[in-house]
């Protein structure tokens, strides 16, 4: 460009400096909205964002197992325990879903090892083995941490997650029906 610097004057540059970072910053804001760390019980860290639910029991197959039996529901698990939790009574059984992105770009963190526990109204607080998972075809947005855990319909509970010393708590009511979605 023959178009000499000086001429252009500091506010043009200021105005295009201005639109990249608006530019930028509605990526970033499109990159969150998009954010499997949206729904459900919230709650954020330093770094984290948290999104807690509990949803009627799934099926959680290895991935040798959906290889072989090609499931088209249920979740596949990709480390972690690498097995559901016991048997459970018929109706208690739930299944804990934590979502973990970044807070500062939304991204999905994959491979990490939170600690789950879950405290009853009682006070007692259980240790949740943790495998991570998909649903089955939903791809790497639905990467989530959990396990299938027995739960008194209807009870309050307090499930905290505790990331890299970034620690999250929130309170659920269990739902009444394994069925039925929580609230
Ligand atoms: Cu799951």
């Amino acid at each position: 460009m023959k178009t000499r610097p000086k001429r252009l004057g500091g506010g043009l540059a200021v105005v295009l400096v201005l639109a990249l970072a608006a530019a930028t910053a509605t990526a970033v804001a499109a990159q969150a909205a998009a954010s499997p760390c949206r729904s459900g019980a919230l709650a954020t860290t330093a770094h984290y964002r948290f999104a807690i639910s509990l949803v009627p029991v799934e099926a959680m197959y290895t991935q040798a197992q959906v290889k072989a039996k090609h499931p088209t529901s249920g979740e596949v698990m990709l480390g972690g325990a690498m097995s559901a939790m016991g048997k459970m009574a018929m109706g208690s059984a739930r299944h804990l879903e934590v979502h973990i992105c970044r807070r500062a770009s939304g991204a999905v963190v994959t491979g990490a090892s939170p600690a789950i526990t879950i405290t009853g109204a009682n006070g007692m607080t259980t240790r949740v083995p943790v495998a991570d998972m998909e649903g089955i075809g939903m791809g790497r947005s639905d990467y989530h941490y959990g396990n299938n855990v027995a739960l008194a319909a209807g009870s309050r509970i307090t499930v905290t997650v505790t990331l890299r010393g970034e620690r999250a708590s929130v309170r659920l009511t269990v739902p009444k029906s394994s069925t039925g979605m929580s609230g």
